[in-house]
């Protein structure tokens, strides 16, 4: 990697994929019938507030029992090792960058082990349930909602993640099917600011056509050998 010094990844489910935590988009997307852009809204938590709950109590099961695959833990050892800047974008919610060892991560869709107060603004790392209406352990108020970024919330830290694809060489893309924005124009800024752009995927996304080479395969395979 001659002549990079700053360096933005991009992840998104594909790379938990073979962690045993399924994709959005993909045929069996589906989560009791409905599909997740049901679920994963303010309007749904409003018109059923005890079906989104056990729709997160059980994603937060299923991440506590995954484990990090050997692209998280690639990842996190270039995270260890590079000298340069280097931000790891996650739109997911589970834990499994952090869980493999990498430290500069940030979580852009939330995460999916905190709660947040509606009613006082405190967030807790969770690993019960919510759909049972616990209390908040600071003010009291059974008002905790998943600590997760739903269609037409505005997703967490955009001013820092501007500001490092203004600043990035390299822009890597794995695992994300590019079609949930802002992430989706990431791709588009980085190349816009001077970076080299390289996406990692299992098939070719909708913003394929941005990227200057796209590898297509599984993460666990992929993002070991560009890391090396
Ligand atoms: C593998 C693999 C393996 C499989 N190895 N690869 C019209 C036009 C443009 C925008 C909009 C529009 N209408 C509405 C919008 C905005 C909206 C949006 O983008 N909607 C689209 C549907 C069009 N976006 C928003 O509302 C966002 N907020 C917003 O825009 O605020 C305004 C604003 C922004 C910025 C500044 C100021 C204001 C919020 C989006 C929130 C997304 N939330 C979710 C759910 C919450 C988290 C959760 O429950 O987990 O986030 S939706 C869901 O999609 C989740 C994901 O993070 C996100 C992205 O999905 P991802 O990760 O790409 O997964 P898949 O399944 O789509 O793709 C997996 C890929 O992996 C595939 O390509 C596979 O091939 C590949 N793969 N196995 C490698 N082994």
């Amino acid at each position: 990697m001659e002549q990079v010094r700053n360096i933005v990844i991009l992840t998104g489910a594909g790379i938990s994929a073979e962690s045993g935590l399924r994709t959005f988009r993909a045929e069996d997307g589906l989560w009791e019938d409905h599909r997740v852009e049901d679920v994963a809204t303010p309007q749904a938590f409003r018109r059923d507030p005890e079906l989104v709950q056990r729709f997160y109590d059980e994603r937060r099961a299923n991440i506590l029992a995954a484990q990090p695959n050997p692209a998280h833990a690639a990842l996190a050892r270039l995270d260890r090792e590079w000298p340069g800047e280097l931000l790891i974008v996650t739109q997911n919610i589970d834990d499994l960058h952090e869980r493999a060892g990498a430290a500069r991560v940030l979580h852009m869709h939330g995460e999916g082990l905190s709660a947040w107060c509606t009613a006082c603004d405190a967030r807790h790392r969770w690993e019960g349930t919510l759909s049972d209406n616990p209390p908040c352990p600071s003010c009291g108020e059974a008002a905790l909602r998943p600590d997760i970024v739903w269609f037409g919330e505005i997703p967490y830290r955009m001013d820092e993640i501007f500001a490092a694809l203004a600043r990035a060489d390299l822009f890597v893309s794995i695992g994300t099917s590019g079609a949930v924005y802002p992430a989706a124009g990431f791709v588009q800024e980085a190349k816009r600011t001077g970076a080299r752009t390289l996406e990692l995927n299992l098939e070719r996304s909708q913003g394929s056509a941005w990227f200057d080479e796209t590898r297509l395969g599984p993460a666990s395979g992929l993002v070991p050998a560009w890391v090396e």
